[in-house]
């Protein structure tokens, strides 16, 4: 259940969106006797450049024109909608088997935060340490992309703010050494969650998998099980290319979750459906503004009515 705030932060993070796609679907629907062809067709077009994707687009434009008699008002029109987009998004999204695992007790929660550079990761581990503090929980943040100082003070900053331990390298140094010794002091200071920030160079792509990799292996030597949750941060606002990325992070490193961030940065909050849809992995949590207190869990229903509606 999302708490009336929660709700607020959804309509507000998906304003532009909803302003987009709802206010141009409108525009085509209501006041109209008759739903026909060319109506359907213009839909068409709204949500493939709303980046809900051809085969969601399809699939909607084809459910819609098989279930809708001829006359529709705009509240049955919302409501077939918001029906449809929060089934996909729940349904698709949690087709592949839940691939996180648990520690044993006493021992850490090790989650990896892995994605492409500047699409929010360091920010939303903030938001994670700030969400899971406030549930009494005690909380080790480690800086793993060592490749810039800059990177390990911005972690820093975070934990700070929100009474995370903090645990970073020197800078060039090896993240999966970091890791390593993050990883014992969490062991034996009874930390409950560890979250593990990495470097997200594009353009050295092999390096990297492969270095996640070995963080990997590091963790599971450490802590039994661990990683057991890999998040993979997603930037609404690159459209497609966020689906383009997440088919190579899924390939390369297992992801169990997926974080959409920048939700509220642009009109392409629609690129969830596909995403959600394609992957099947399942959309855990989805950043709406750059505040501590602006990430949510995603919440399906929320997000269609986020979506669609006045
Ligand atoms: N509007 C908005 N900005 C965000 C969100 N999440 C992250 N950002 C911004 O995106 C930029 C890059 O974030 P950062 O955490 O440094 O990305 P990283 O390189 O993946 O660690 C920063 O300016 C953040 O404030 C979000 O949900 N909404
Ligand atoms: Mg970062």
């Amino acid at each position: 259940m999302t708490t009336p705030k929660e709700h607020d932060l959804y309509q507000r993070g998906l304003l532009k969106t909803r302003a987009s796609l709802w206010g141009r679907i409108k525009g085509v629907f209501v006041g109209k006797a008759s739903v026909g062809e060319p109506e359907l067709e213009q839909l068409e077009e709204i949500l493939i450049t709303g980046d809900v994707g051809m085969h969601y687009t399809m699939k909607l434009v084809e459910d819609l024109r098989r279930s809708v008699s001829e006359h529709l008002t705009d509240t049955q029109l919302r409501s077939y909608l918001q029906g449809w987009i929060e089934g996909v998004v729940s349904i698709e999204g949690a087709r592949r088997k839940d691939q996180r695992s648990h520690p044993a007790p006493g021992q850490p929660r090790v989650t990896l935060v892995v994605g492409v550079n500047g699409t929010g990761k360091t920010t939303t581990i903030g938001k994670l340490a700030h969400r899971f503090k406030g549930r009494g929980l005690s909380i080790m943040v480690v800086a793993a992309d060592t490749y810039r100082a800059a990177a390990v003070q911005q972690l820093q900053i975070w934990a700070e703010r929100s009474g995370a331990r903090f645990t970073g390298g020197q800078e060039g140094g090896d993240p999966a050494a970091v890791v390593h010794d993050a990883l014992t002091s969490a062991s034996r200071y009874g930390i409950d969650d560890v979250i593990i920030d990495t470097a997200g160079r594009l353009h050295t792509k092999e390096p990297l998998m492969r270095e996640l990799e070995k963080i990997r292996t590091v963790a599971g030597r450490i802590v039994g099980g661990a990683p057991h949750e890999v998040l993979l941060v997603l930037d609404a606002t690159t459209g497609q290319n966020a689906l383009v990325q997440a088919r190579e992070f899924v390939q390369a490193v297992g992801v169990t979750g997926i974080v959409i961030t920048k939700m509220d940065g642009s009109a392409r909050g629609g690129i969830l459906i596909p995403i959600a849809g394609e992957l099947g992995i399942p959309v855990l949590y989805v950043g709406l503004g750059e505040g501590i207190e602006d990430l949510v869990e995603f919440d399906p229903k929320e997000y269609a009515r986020g979506l669609i509606g006045d």
